[in-house]
């Protein structure tokens, strides 16, 4: 790079990362760590060489309409894109990146934690105890749900779906069902040991938990609806780390009231970081805001991953995570 591109980071990132932005680039950082909102992502559109948002940015066709526009690159922290409205970008010339690979088993760890949590009662008991209002031990004392030799529905069988199964079956000895749009040879399956289903309302109906690993927006919106809450077992638990607009979350929260399923253990919410106050009084129901790749070490690679990206978009290459 000959000359320092700027790039405007529009959140707090992890120090070494923000050290390494700031050696190779002429960068702006947010110290406020506030979200830039429209206007501001519009300004910084016209400012800056490169843009390096999180998915508290909607960067859709209205932002991206920005005039003036001078950015040629969004480097995007996290591997979900949905909220970069791809094509618009396309149409601008602006190239995008994500960041795959470096939050799989974080994320797919983040599920599990859910998943169990929802199942034992977890984040309940948690809270009973710390109020002080355990009396003592008792057979009967919040029993939960057997995880071991249950039934999991993966909704979405990429890098984190996978990472999930292999959790699930190796560690709590699970069945797995799949459903992806583009199901996995027949024969990888078999030595994955993962059966697919032809449809989600199969694979719902044949779940004790279901756990969405699928991208948000576009034909995904509200996958997990109504008539697909009534489809699974009254004793099954929904688990979602992937994007809150996948579920219809008026219709989980009156599938819960009604009983038709058990549970739920959710990290992504519709209109995040709102939740529905009536999810926040279920018990049944364990809530984190959006902690799936949050560690340390995996919050460090997405930043390095960005970084990597952008170093080889302003040194004339395609950039390895290149989305659109
Ligand atoms: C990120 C995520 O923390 O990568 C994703 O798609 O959902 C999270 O891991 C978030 O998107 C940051 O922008």
């Amino acid at each position: 790079m000959a000359t320092k591109p700027k790039v405007i980071v529009t959140r707090r990132w992890p120090e070494t990362v923000e050290h390494r932005i700031a050696v190779l680039f002429e960068a702006v950082f947010n110290e406020a760590d506030e979200p830039l909102g429209r206007e501001g992502l519009m300004a910084a559109l016209g400012e800056a060489d490169a843009l390096f948002p999180t998915v508290t940015d909607p960067l859709d066709a209205e932002v991206l309409a920005a005039e003036p526009l001078k950015a040629k690159l969004i480097g995007n922290f996290g591997v979900g894109f949905n909220h970069i409205d791809a094509k618009a970008a396309k149409a601008r010339g602006i190239t995008v990146t994500n960041t795959p690979e470096v939050l799989t088993d974080a994320t797919a760890d983040l599920a599990m934690t859910l998943l169990l949590m929802a199942a034992r009662r977890a984040g309940e008991g948690e809270r009973h105890a710390r109020a002080g209002e355990w009396t003592g031990w008792r057979p009967t004392h919040m029993m939960g749900t057997q995880v071991t030799g249950k039934t999991l529905g993966i909704v979405g069988f990429g890098r984190i779906g996978r990472a999930m199964a292999e959790r699930a079956r190796q560690g709590f000895k699970m069945r797995i069902l799949y459903y992806d749009r583009f199901p996995v040879d027949p024969e990888i399956a078999a030595v994955l040991g993962v059966e697919a289903c032809a449809t989600v309302d199969e694979l719902v109906e044949k779940s004790d938990f279901v756990s969405l690993h699928c991208p948000g927006g576009g034909e995904n919106t509200r996958l997990m609806n109504a008539e697909r809450f009534a489809r699974m077992p009254r004793h099954a638990f929904l688990i979602n780390t992937a994007r809150g607009d996948v579920v219809d979350e008026a219709a989980l929260v009156e599938a819960l009231q009604a009983g038709e399923i058990a549970g739920a253990g959710l990290d992504v919410f519709e209109a995040e970081p709102k939740i529905t106050e009536a999810l926040k009084a279920m018990d049944n129901v364990v809530m984190l805001p959006h902690l799936g790749s949050a560690t340390t070490e995996t919050r460090v690679a997405m930043g390095m991953r960005v970084v990597d990206n952008a170093v080889a978009f302003f040194e004339g290459k395609t950039p390895q995570d290149k989305v659109s």
